[in-house]
């Protein structure tokens, strides 16, 4: 079932992927990310990420003293991004009304104290189509609040849970305070796994 939160345009999903459909995707990311291996990349001002980060599809998140952008190559191989599983496109198909399919997976790792400050995802070319979520392996301490400021409301990110930011949720800033270490065993070696679909090109 879905549940509406205090910021319109948020949709959650509890256990969108059941524990089954959970270990066949991350079986399907590990896989793909033999060929664009996870990797920590810096901020624009030099200081590394504390989550580990690769991409599926036609364009990747990267970040670097160049800046924050989408590239079609990784940046260590060199190599295009692996594709993006089926599963996760059925899943967008499904789920956001949005007429074209999405061109960036990005994956975020988190082990180890890992976490993701308070920000707005502005990178991509039109800011009015919407982004896809799933959460996997241990539970997160998702924050979010208005793009314009004010107060901000926590909730957790499950194993299997699915969310989409659409309309004013967008520009919604957001950031995951902390993961909740062990609280899965669903990823190898532990930690919690994020994938988040975009539009990111023109
Ligand atoms: C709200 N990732 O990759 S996913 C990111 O769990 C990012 O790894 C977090 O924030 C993570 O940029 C949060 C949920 C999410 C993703 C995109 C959003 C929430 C969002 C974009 C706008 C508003
Ligand atoms: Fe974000």
């Amino acid at each position: 079932a879905e549940v509406k939160t205090a910021v319109e345009g948020f949709r959650l999903w509890p256990g969108a992927f059941d524990a089954a459909a959970q270990a066949d995707l991350v079986a399907e990311v590990f896989a793909r990310l033999d060929q664009a291996p996870l990797y920590r990349p810096t901020t624009p001002g030099g200081r590394p990420f504390s989550v580990r980060m690769s991409n599926f599809g036609p364009l990747g998140w990267v970040s670097d003293h160049g800046g924050y952008r989408y590239q079609a190559t990784h940046p260590e191989t060199k190599r295009p991004w692996p594709q993006i599983p089926q599963v996760l496109l059925d899943l967008w198909a499904a789920t956001v009304g949005w007429p074209a399919p999405p061109d960036a997976c990005l994956v975020n790792l988190y082990r180890e104290g890992a976490k993701m400050g308070l920000h707005q995802d502005r990178d991509e070319a039109d800011l009015g189509a919407p982004v896809l979520s799933v959460s996997l392996g241990d539970t997160a301490m998702f924050r979010i609040g208005a793009a314009e400021g004010g107060r901000t409301t926590t909730l957790k990110l499950e194993s299997g849970d699915v969310c989409a930011l659409t309309g004013p949720a967008r520009l919604a800033r957001h950031g995951i305070d902390r993961v909740l270490e062990g609280s899965s065993r669903l990823i190898p070696d532990g930690g919690r796994l994020n994938l988040t679909l975009r539009c990111a090109g023109a």
